[in-house]
């Protein structure tokens, strides 16, 4: 028991280091501050009233409907609590609160969660659940006392942009599926959903302008060629409708989760320049392409008629993406170009910048981008480097330096494509192998090397899913090369246990994850989540190096 109690998440007041090491209850990701309250057991009953004020309801409706399966009850949610109704859950304001911070206090008298509005409750009914016995994510009834042990945390996040990207690009995710990483997300407080909708291999938005990039720029996947059938996704094309899409926001918005829309260029544009012969630097529409190359592809930048060219197709695309997407941000890529001369990158990086900030929105690209044009005020940079003191982390902190703010996604601690270890059938390894302990144990403000950098130079932390080895691909020398997943069975093997780790990175206080006890207390929780993971059915990777049972 002493070993447990020495062995929470270190940086806790020593007021947060519960008397009795046993009651720890498993929340991931650990919240700012957790005392065992002195208040004995809170037991929902059927009749437990959850009472909201009026800005709280679609929180009360959405905790009510999350208990429903397995408990088998649908408790009432009320404006009052009746005088008759016993112990309830109850949501109040507490304006002194950041947007997502909560306390939550639980005694046998009642649940009490405090917020400064929706976001912060939000955030309080994920540590609620993960409060109840796992049975309770069960999507059948089960018998079961549903039993909430006397608490008090006070919580809120680290960094205020908690990411996964998903790349339906490569591999495209059928929008119940990426419903279903929202509805996972939200599970572990992520506030972020990337999507890298435009690559080499694949067109999956609407664009008005360009009806084409949907027929032609949608027909590909990688390994998959045009004509071909997807054994989970049928046959192409394959995109999001404007419908499908705006359903999407809605369903992320409900989950307090952004949606920051990728268009990549000018490398990673084959599937662009497959639908418009005129971004072509001959003027030519090129084959689709549905292999699984990098650095193959540049928009045509040779020379002004071209760049004219180039302009009207970003202007039309970025504002409509633009529209679809409420969010602040447009992620406008920049990676891997290495077609284009210094000169031609900057012509284009200045065209996308001027383009995206008309559009109403802050830039966001991957760090290669400050090579291009000067970033405009509030750019971000997203660090995919793998290495401190490289010439990519030097990138990274010239933004910095430059009073940028830097999403990290490290692609060797946070790049959820590559294998866990050698035995894993899916996924890459160029950046290495990254079990649950490598996803966790990293700090943002070190991970350039050199000096820290500033807290607040952190805008946050990306899990990056890519997909172009989910299609009969696999690097060697380890696992097999060809191996098919359905984009679910994909999602849930990368992301589980890995997506819990990052997700703990983004929210959870400093502390100092490189020992061994430290780790041992992120094990112990994701052992017991992984009975959460059953009860929703969610597919994750038994990892030789976790003692599953
Ligand atoms: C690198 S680093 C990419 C992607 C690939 C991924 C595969 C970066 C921004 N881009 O195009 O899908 O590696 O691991």
């Amino acid at each position: 028991a002493l070993l447990l109690a020495s062995a929470l998440p270190a940086g806790q007041a020593s007021a947060a280091v519960p008397q009795v090491a046993g009651v720890l209850p498993a929340i991931i990701p650990w919240p700012k501050s957790f005392v065992v309250g002195l208040g004995g057991t809170f037991q929902l009953k059927s009749t437990t009233q959850i009472v909201v004020g009026a800005q709280f309801r679609p929180v009360g409706e959405y905790l009510a409907a999350r208990l429903a399966p397995a408990t088998g009850w649908q408790l009432a949610v009320v404006n009052a609590a009746g005088s008759q109704s016993g112990p309830v859950i109850e949501f109040g304001l507490d304006q002194s609160l950041a947007a997502e911070d909560y306390r939550l206090s639980v005694s046998s008298l009642r649940v009490m969660v405090s917020a400064a509005g929706p976001e912060g409750a939000f955030r309080a009914v994920q540590t609620l659940r993960q409060l109840l016995p796992a049975r309770i994510e069960s999507r059948q009834q089960v018998t079961a006392e549903w039993n909430i042990s006397a608490a008090e945390i006070v919580d809120g996040p680290r960094f205020g942009y908690r990411a996964v990207m998903l790349d339906p690009a490569r591999r495209f995710v059928p929008l119940a599926d990426v419903k279903r990483v929202i509805d996972q997300m939200a599970l572990y407080k992520l506030n972020v959903l990337h999507l890298h909708l435009s690559d080499d291999q694949g067109w999956r938005t609407v664009i008005d302008a360009y009806p084409e990039l949907t027929k032609t720029g949608a027909s590909t996947q990688s390994g998959f060629a045009p004509g071909t059938v997807d054994p989970v996704a049928g046959s192409g094309p394959w995109f999001y409708t404007k419908q499908e899409y705006a359903d999407l926001v809605a369903y992320a918005g409900s989950r307090f989760v952004e949606i920051v829309p990728e268009i990549d260029g000018p490398g990673h544009t084959s599937a662009a320049l497959a639908s418009i012969p005129e971004i072509n630097d001959d003027g030519k529409a090129i084959p689709p392409y549905s292999g699984f190359d990098v650095g193959i592809s540049l928009v045509g930048l040779q020379n002004q008629q071209r760049r004219d060219e180039v302009r009207k197709f970003l202007v039309s695309v970025l504002n409509d993406v633009a529209a679809q997407n409420p969010g602040r941000y447009l992620h406008i890529g920049g990676d891997e170009s290495p077609k284009a001369t210094a000169e031609q990158y900057t012509a284009y990086t200045a065209m996308a910048n001027e383009v995206a900030t008309a559009a109403g929105k802050k830039v966001i690209a991957w760090h290669e981008w400050i090579k291009g044009a000067p970033l405009p005020a509030g750019a971000v940079m997203q660090y995919w480097g793998t290495a401190p003191g490289s010439a990519d982390a030097a990138m990274a902190r010239q933004a910095v330096d430059a009073g940028h703010q830097l999403v990290l996604s490290p692609a060797n601690r946070s790049y959820l494509d590559m294998k866990y270890d050698n035995q894993t059938a899916y996924g890459r390894s160029w950046a290495g192998l990254i079990n649950l302990r490598t996803a966790w144990n990293w700090e943002p403000t070190t991970v350039l090397g050199g000096a820290p950098i500033a807290e607040s130079a952190v805008l946050g932390v990306e899990a990056s899913l890519w997909s172009d080895s989910a299609n009969q691909f696999g690097d060697k020398p380890f696992g097999p090369t060809r191996v098919y997943a359905p984009a679910r069975t994909y999602t849930d093997f990368m992301l589980f246990p890995r997506l819990p780790a990052v997700a703990e990175l983004g929210w959870s206080p400093s502390v100092d994850r490189s020992t061994q006890p430290s780790y041992q207390e992120l094990v112990r929780r994701v052992l017991e989540h992984s009975k959460r993971w059953e009860a929703m059915g969610i597919g994750y990777n038994k990892a030789a190096d976790i003692p599953w049972s």
